[in-house]
């Protein structure tokens, strides 16, 4: 669809935008009764009597005023403004009251703001707002919106209803009936988002099954595709609402609250999408190295002897691990910032053991402070004032693990601090990293706070139900802010159940208490890559599940498919079966060994894609439209997908799949396993034994791996080897000390490979920038597929042996080969 005739108009300069009221029409201005509808009537829904049932349009356009970043509309009922943030992200706010109240948003940045040109024009039809790359309509007569991007192809034709409800705003907008949606957070559906209601809240479901709805994470962002073209939409609220995906197309925003904000992202590629989101909500950072490695988990490890023995296993049966997690038994009484000195006497020495054979420890940290006088935690958070109250001044209490529960109230900076100071004797007993659960928030018997409890968001002041789907990021700014205090040089990681638009900044994810069926495996990667183009990339489930037992076949299936997940981990319920990958018999032992060793082979390639998400945004697991977003075929595959640029996973993912078929783009790809070329487009088929991940790698990739390694500081001398696959294209490979901050003054090593191949001259450029030198191991170069005949590193021949070259200056800017 094109921009119609009559909407195309001449841009006028920014200059014409000066600060003042304009009327528009004097029959417009005759009628300006504001809306009534006000703050306290939203709480009325939730305390006094129910309003009587309003339902009332926002009406028209009565008078429009000109800001330095956009425009002021003054609607019948209410007032709307328009921003342009940068050129392709606008904002639109609509807001039930007579001025516009001062923007707050826990999910944007307010550096994300850039000086903006921008332009409008009247004309009959309403307000063109223009920047270089966006074109909003604001239509008349009734107050509503259209936008196009700049190729002037309609995104959103209109709005069909604008309307404030006793409880809230109403937005129906318009799309075209062949968009397709992706994102919204963490939802148990396939990728492309089908046709329903979709909740907007954070909740534990105690356990989920695809289709279930809502769930613990709630990222209100939408990425739209329609004919190749992609862009977002961030519905920012933090009160519950719903979403739905209409059949024809369109989408129904309803929301708590008196205000509907919504930032639109223009791309038109997907990549730019969530480029722009990432600028907008903040980038994640980069994690320290050994997070990427393989976890262990289980609910819990309930004493010294078993986390020993579980480490020893691991290093005795030779399967590599860096980490292990302390569920919430390893706790006293459930009182987070404790320990059991029955079942852990000696925790630091235990964690200390733990480090010196190469682990890693994470802990659980809930946010619920068992309600005792006697417990420092609770007696200091009571004298200082720190949890959240009811509105008549009595501190709200609620059960969960330790019994009933104050709550930290993290809407405020003085609560978030004095939250982080607790975490020092974690970071004392050596926890490494930490693991915030129960914080959507949740109370016991399917519950969360009451909405009037109150929080201080950041001194303005909010009832619950005013900031609900954010207690859970709050909760881990805070305890990441804390961290950050007791270790200030190293990199802090923090992974969550709950989420909120932007949680990013602070923490990782994981999808939480699937179940160990077939189903859930399947629905799996669907999840995670729709967190990641919710900007919340860095996630995993629990591998095998975590309510039931996994059969031998579907723990090898989950764990060999989550080698290509961004975070690796096993774990599963109280109660259930031993779930370690020596548990399922020897050939599920030996191919866990394997799959997790490759987890370790790929870790120089991984890594870089950690740092393609942190500086771009782009996440490590990419749908296959990300290819190309033009052709539907790639629109709705989600049982394959890209790691990073250059590798395609297609795992089976039901029960005794022996065979499947596999989509590869167009491109000269390359099997990982036989190094059979194959040109795409074209589908394939691969025969998928239980030890057997069908892998591609793209023609023109530069693969950078290194050896199995039982974590990830074992064998720092070990050979980097990059593996060529002839082709066309540019490889990346990002290394720096694993751990520090350095990395941000220059502390890293950042080499390019551009490689081109013609016929039978292959040509690699290569080069570095960075500050950091990576430590002096050799250098394999290993050819795949052709044979390399003459090899010349900056001119010099290098002797060929096994189709591999080794060196040990890692120097070469050029290398030339001929190929047969
Ligand atoms: O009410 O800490 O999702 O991973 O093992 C259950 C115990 C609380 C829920 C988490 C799960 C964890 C469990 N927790």
């Amino acid at each position: 669809m094109r921009i119609p005739e009559r909407f195309r108009l001449s841009s006028e300069p920014v200059t014409k935008a000066v600060r003042g009221l304009r009327l528009v029409g004097v029959r417009n201005a005759a009628r300006t009764v504001l809306y009534p509808l006000r703050l306290a009537r939203m709480n009325q829904r939730f305390g006094g009597p129910q309003g009587p049932g309003i339902r009332a349009s926002a009406g028209e356009i009565v008078a429009v005023e000109a800001m330095p970043d956009g425009l002021l509309l003054h609607l019948e009922h209410g007032i709307a403004s328009i921003q342009a943030i940068t050129p392709h992200i606008l904002r639109v706010r609509i807001v039930a009251a007579e001025s516009m109240p001062p923007y707050f948003s826990y999910a944007t940045l307010p550096e994300a703001a850039q000086p903006t040109p921008f332009s409008w024009t009247e004309k009959e039809e309403g307000i063109l707002f223009e920047t270089t790359a966006a074109r909003l309509w604001l239509t008349r007569p009734r107050f509503g919106l259209a936008w196009a991007d700049e190729s002037g192809q309609w995104l959103s034709p209109g709005t069909a209803e604008l309307a404030w409800e006793p409880s809230g705003g109403r937005l129906h907008q318009r799309f075209p009936e062949d968009v397709w949606w992706y994102g919204l957070g963490e939802r148990a559906y396939h990728l492309a988002l089908e046709r329903r209601t979709y909740t907007l809240s954070t909740r534990d479901p105690e356990g989920y099954h695809p289709g279930d709805d809502p769930l613990y994470i709630n990222i209100p962002f939408l990425l739209g595709v329609h004919q190749g073209r992609a862009f977002g939409l961030l519905w920012d609220r933090m009160s519950d609402g719903a979403i739905t995906l209409r059949e024809d197309g369109g989408v129904e925003y309803r929301i708590l609250g008196d205000e509907i904000r919504l930032d639109i992202l223009f791309g038109p590629e997907p990549a730019q999408v969530l480029a722009r989101y990432a600028d907008l909500t903040g980038h994640a950072s980069l994690p320290p190295l050994w997070t990427l490695g393989y976890h262990q988990s289980r609910w819990s490890y309930e004493d010294e002897a078993t986390v020993r023995e579980i480490a020893r296993e691991f290093r005795e049966r030779r399967i590599p691990c860096d980490a292990i997690h302390f569920d919430i038994d390893y706790m006293d009484g459930f009182r987070c910032f404790t320990w059991d000195r029955k079942a852990f006497p000696d925790l630091p020495g235990l964690i200390a053991d733990l480090h010196a054979a190469g682990f890693k420890a994470v802990g659980m940290i809930d946010p619920g402070i068992k309600v005792d006088m006697d417990y420092d935690v609770c007696a200091d958070g009571v004298k200082e004032d720190v949890f959240c109250k009811l509105p008549d001044g009595s501190l709200f209490h609620g059960p969960v693990w330790p019994g009933e529960c104050y709550f930290p109230d993290f809407t405020s900076p003085r609560v978030r601090t004095w939250w982080g100071t607790w975490y020092k004797r974690m970071v004392d007993a050596g926890f490494d990293g930490f693991w915030n659960d129960m914080n959507e928030p949740t109370i016991f018997g399917g519950k969360t706070f009451p909405p009037r409890t109150q929080h201080e968001l950041e001194g303005q002041g909010a009832a619950h139900w005013q900031v609900h789907s954010a207690y859970g990021m709050q909760m881990v700014r805070a305890t990441l802010s804390g961290l950050n205090r007791w270790r200030p040089h190293q990199r802090n990681w923090v992974f969550t159940r709950s989420a909120y638009a932007g949680t990013q900044r602070y923490a990782s994810s994981w999808t939480a208490d699937n179940f160990s069926t077939w189903e859930d495996l399947r629905i799996t990667p669907a999840m995670l890559m729709n967190l990641g183009l919710s900007g919340l990339a860095f996630t995993g489930s629990d591998i095998g599940g975590f309510h039931g037992a996994p059969t031998p076949e579907l723990y090898a299936r989950w764990l060999t498919a989550a080698v290509f997940h961004p975070f690796f981990r096993t774990h599963t319920a109280k109660g259930t079966p031993w779930q370690e990958p020596w548990r399922y018999g020897d050939e599920v032992e030996a191919i866990c060994r394997d799959y997790i060793g490759l987890r370790y082979r790929l870790l120089p390639a991984i890594y870089t894609l950690f740092w393609q998400y942190a500086t771009s945004g782009m996440p490590m697991m990419r749908p296959l439209f990300f290819e190309d977003p033009t052709d539907d075929v790639f629109l709705a595959i989600d049982d394959q997908w890209l790691f990073g640029d250059h590798l395609l996973v297609a795992p089976a993912l039901e029960e005794g799949m022996r065979r499947r078929e596999i989509v590869l783009p167009a491109g000269t790809w390359y099997d990982f396993w036989t190094d059979a070329r194959i040109e795409g487009k074209a589908v394939i088929e691969r025969e998928t034994p239980l030890d057997r991940v069908p892998l591609f790698v793209r023609g023109g990739a530069v693969l950078p791996m290194g050896p199995v390694r039982q974590f990830v500081e074992d064998n720092p001398l070990a050979p980097l080897e990059l593996h060529i696959y002839p082709g066309t294209g540019v490889s990346w490979l990002y290394e720096d000390d694993g751990e520090g901050l350095d990395y941000r003054d220059g502390g890293y090593r950042l080499t390019r490979f551009e490689m081109t191949c013609d016929g039978s001259e292959l040509h690699i450029r290569r080069t570095i920038s960075g500050d950091w030198h990576p430590p002096e191991r050799p250098i394999t170069i290993i050819f795949h597929r052709d044979i390399a005949e003459h090899v010349f590193l900056d001119d010099i021949p290098h002797f060929v042996l096994n189709n591999q070259v080794q060196i040990n200056e890692d120097t070469w800017q050029i290398l030339k080969a001929t190929i047969v």
